[in-house]
């Protein structure tokens, strides 16, 4: 243990009571400079703690952080985030560090956590607003063993993992704007980005990276974004508790990846579809600039949408922007 999780340990213990300088410098043989320094130290890194020349330190507030400290106690799962947890209080994109700790070999399982991004990434080179301890800043390091056709199952497997730990965390009501957008009463609350390296035939490793919006302010969101945002506090007007939706996100995604595995995908769809807000409407989509206009119907066994357009002909899209029109289709 280090000096500084020794201090806040002790901080933790008193429950809110407070602890002198002097008894802290004593129980952990060091002067009492050094630890006003580690507590300036734990003060950075977000945790609220009181000091009085008098009294000394105390905790009376729980931290929201999401660094292995926190979140691993009650965090339970088998593999995700528990043997490699990467937490960083700033970093450029989690994503691009979990691809470089891909690429040097980490396992599966590896989680990249971060307070606050400088350049988190969306797809096609959009960016993601990632402020400080505001959100949840993820990204996952997974090795499946599944043939390249079904890679397209895992962006839909986060994206309910994500809705699940909105329902069951904070009985919300998430739908799924395939492929990777969740939405609340059609404003989008969460993003996934999935990077993968492949071989001719098969995958070497996914990075799925996911923001979440959580205890931001509603009106702290920039006004440009192509879908209005919203935040968990937006929803609720209570702020939430990120170290719980971090732990249920990781939980969720495990069940659904253990499934997926094994090659059984039934109970993941089915959820995916239950959540869709595109299925049963008309939609447009552009991919690679090539338009299909229809009615989105289903989502097949591979992740991927079906979608009519009006000469009955049937698209199987892989992946691609996706408006909902407002109108239904002209018979
Ligand atoms: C996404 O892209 O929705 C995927 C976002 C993935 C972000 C995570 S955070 C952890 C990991 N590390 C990274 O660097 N990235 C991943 P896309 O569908 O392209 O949506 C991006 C667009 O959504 C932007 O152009 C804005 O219009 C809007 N947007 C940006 N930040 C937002 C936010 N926090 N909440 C809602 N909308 C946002």
């Amino acid at each position: 243990m280090t000096l500084r999780e020794a201090v806040l340990k002790a901080l933790k213990e008193k429950n809110g009571d407070w602890i002198s300088g002097e008894t802290l410098s004593n129980h952990l043989n060091v002067s009492r400079t050094t630890i006003w320094k580690q507590v300036k130290t734990l003060l950075d890194a977000g945790y609220v703690i009181d000091s009085s020349p008098k009294k000394g330190y105390r905790i009376t507030t729980p931290a929201d952080l999401l660094s292995p400290n926190e979140v691993l106690p009650g965090l339970q799962t088998k593999l995700f985030g528990q043997n490699n947890f990467i937490y960083y209080q700033e970093t450029d994109s989690t994503n691009k560090r979990a691809r470089a700790l891909a690429a040097e070999g980490y396992p599966e399982g590896t989680i990249v956590v971060a307070e606050k991004q400088i350049e988190g990434k969306g797809r096609r080179g959009r960016s993601w607003y990632s402020p400080i301890r505001q959100g949840i800043y993820l990204s996952l390091i997974i090795r499946p063993i599944i043939p390249l056709k079904q890679i397209s199952r895992v962006s839909l497997l986060a994206a309910v993992a994500v809705s699940e730990a909105l329902e069951e965390e904070l009985n919300l009501t998430p739908q799924i704007k395939w492929p990777n957008d969740i939405l609340i009463n059609n404003r989008k609350i969460a993003g996934i980005l999935s990077e993968a390296v492949t071989d001719t035939d098969s995958i070497e490793y996914i990075v799925i990276g996911i923001g979440l919006n959580i205890n931001n302010p509603p009106e702290e969101f920039p006004d440009d974004f192509r879908t209005p945002p919203t935040s968990a506090l937006g929803e609720t007007q209570t702020p939430g508790s990120r170290i719980n939706l971090l732990r249920r996100l990781l939980l969720s995604f495990e069940n659904h990846y253990a499934l997926l595995q094994r090659g059984d995908f039934t109970h993941t769809l089915e959820k995916a579809k239950s959540l869709s807000l595109v299925i049963g409407k008309e939609v447009r989509l552009d991919e690679k600039n090539i338009i299909i206009s229809g009615l989105a119907f289903d989502i097949d066994d591979n992740g991927f949408l079906l979608v009519k357009d009006q000469s009955g002909t049937i698209h199987t899209v892989m992946s691609g922007e996706i408006s909902v029109l407002p109108r239904p289709p002209i018979k």
